[in-house]
């Protein structure tokens, strides 16, 4: 597979989504000016940034480009396959594929997306966006509006409309200027009131009592395959590769292998790999008549999907996926048992991480029943695997990351494991993250849904872009569950999907779009 360049990543990033400081970091967005509270809030739900330079920027004027992306982004869209290269093409393409505008107001081919919006084409996309429903009565409306006769007929309906809504409002001299450009300030203005009137729930800013005093600085990372980065290693809170080099790790987890194993397979896990994911995550559930009740069965279909996963050069999780049966202390034997087996099998392959309890859960506790099976899982892969990654589990569903920073397990190449669902868990699993780094534990995030903790329900893109950008602005390696065609939100592929074909935008759900075109950043 090939690695994305660190510098189109990083143009990428900083155009829209990452180094997004709090608004009053910006030094050009004043105290008291108009704008303020509007990009302040926009940024703090992850919808919009600044340059990398730190600054806002603004009296700028908004590129067509950018406006339809944080549009896009701000009605919970996902990116589909672009006509070109240029970055914004698979939120641009998803804008005139939902109708947004036509193909002649933004032709697919972009020569028009690095210029100024329209004010009129700008107030069509948004309401078309986020307010499709809404109308305004035309002699009401155009009476506010002085200069309506300069306004092209096309453009009449989402124009009224925006002024009955209080999207625009005119000014003092009544004016829209319908063909001038806006600024990004203005922008952030339309696109947050037009939010606001769609009901849009808007992310608090975060609570400065829990925010950790120095926010953590991005990382530079770098992506690709095994053979590119080798075995992989932990320093201080960050995985890094062979070379000592910073990496993230972004892919998907598969569904519970005892009912969907079929989507570990080697053309499943192909398609993964080249849409641009680096790391595949197995889920060998041990209840739910996984591998405690059919061992042998179970491993075959581990081995081969991890034999499959290697032969794509991706790295991949071998997922002793605790739930049902909340304490892995109770099968502490067969945990021993098996990982013995399984790091004996891989020790000489770089491409394996060994995950020892998914989702430790019900009437446990870190001391008491995580952490005394944790070490003895780890002293059995490490006689085998003695610097392979080894991914550590924590209760309530791998969320007390906490409990495990006060008193973590002896040794190396350790990592601790968050799982979120973006429709339940927000802010404060963040901000949790962020404590227990700043005490070094590290953080790996192996499974995280669009949904809600359930499985279904949603889906939360908008949530889950925010969760995205937080954790690449940390270096976070991250794998989404999950693959597979089951009819809940979480899934990736829609009902039916064949594991062995090659899929199209079109066999992937709105969670599977969004999280595949995520993979890179
Ligand atoms: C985790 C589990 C994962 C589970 C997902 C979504 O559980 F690791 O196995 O997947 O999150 O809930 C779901 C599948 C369903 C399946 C069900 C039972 O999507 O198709 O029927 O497993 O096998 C979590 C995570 C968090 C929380 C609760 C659960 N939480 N949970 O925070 O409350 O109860 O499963």
């Amino acid at each position: 597979m090939r690695p994305i360049p660190k510098v189109l990543l990083s143009c990428l990033l900083c155009l829209l989504l990452g180094w997004s400081g709090a608004a009053a970091a910006f030094p050009d967005v004043e105290a008291g000016s108009w704008y303020r509270d509007a990009v302040e809030e926009m940024t703090a739900s992850g919808l919009l940034s600044g340059y990398p330079d730190g600054s806002f920027r603004p009296g700028q004027t908004i590129s067509a480009a950018e406006f339809v992306t944080i549009t896009a982004r701000t009605a919970g869209a996902a990116p589909s396959q672009g006509q070109t290269a240029h970055w914004a093409a698979g939120y641009l393409q998803t804008a005139l594929e939902k109708g947004w505008y036509d193909w002649d107001e933004l032709p697919p081919t972009g020569e028009k997306f690095d210029q100024p919006i329209p004010r009129q084409l700008a107030v069509k996309v948004l309401m078309r966006a986020l307010l499709p429903e809404r109308r305004g009565d035309y002699n009401t409306e155009r009476a506010k509006i002085s200069d309506f006769s300069q306004l092209d007929g096309r453009y009449y309906e989402a124009v009224l409309a925006a002024y009955a809504a209080g999207v625009v409002k005119g000014d003092s001299s009544g004016t829209f200027r319908p063909h001038s450009g806006l600024s990004r300030a203005e922008a952030c203005i339309l696109i947050q009131r037009a939010k606001q009137a769609a009901g849009g729930s808007t992310a608090p800013a975060p609570d400065p009592g829990t925010t950790p005093e120095t926010p953590p600085s991005p990382v530079v990372t770098v992506q690709g395959g095994v053979t590119e980065n080798g075995a992989l290693q932990v320093k201080g809170t960050q995985l890094c590769n062979q070379a000592g080099e910073p990496v993230v790790l972004r892919g998907m987890s598969t569904h519970g292998l005892q009912w969907y194993g079929s989507f570990a397979n080697a053309q499943s896990i192909r398609n993964t790999a080249q849409h641009g994911a680096n790391v595949f995550r197995l889920a060998m559930y041990t209840g739910e008549g996984g591998y405690l009740s059919q061992p042998e069965a179970m491993k075959q279909t581990l081995i081969a999907a991890a034999d499959a996963a290697i032969a794509q050069d991706l790295y991949v999780i071998l997922d002793w996926h605790i739930l049902s049966d909340g304490d892995p202390s109770a099968h502490t034997e067969e945990a021993v048992a098996f990982f013995t087996e399984m790091a004996k099998r891989y020790k000489d392959s770089p491409a394996v991480l060994y995950e020892i309890c998914n989702e430790p859960n019900g009437n446990i506790s870190w001391s008491g029943n995580v952490k005394p099976y944790a070490e003895k899982v780890v002293q059995a892969i490490r006689a085998q695997a003695p610097k392979a990654v080894i991914l550590i589990g924590s209760p309530t569903w791998s969320q007390d990351i906490h409990q495990a920073a006060a008193d973590p397990v002896a040794g190396e190449n350790l990592m601790y494991t968050l799982h979120f669902y973006a429709g339940t868990h927000g802010q404060e699993l963040r901000d949790r993250i962020d404590a227990v780094r700043a005490k070094g534990l590290p953080v790996f995030v192996s499974e995280w849904g669009t949904s809600r903790a359930d499985g279904s329900g949603g889906v939360f893109l908008a949530e889950s872009a925010q969760w995205l950008d937080f954790l690449a602005q940390r270096g976070i390696s991250w794998c989404n569950w999950s693959l597979c065609d089951k009819g809940e939100t979480s899934a990736a592929l829609k009902p039916g999907t064949s594991p062995n074909g090659v899929w199209s935008q079109e066999a992937l759900t709105q969670s599977g779009q969004f999280v595949f075109s995520r993979f890179g950043q």
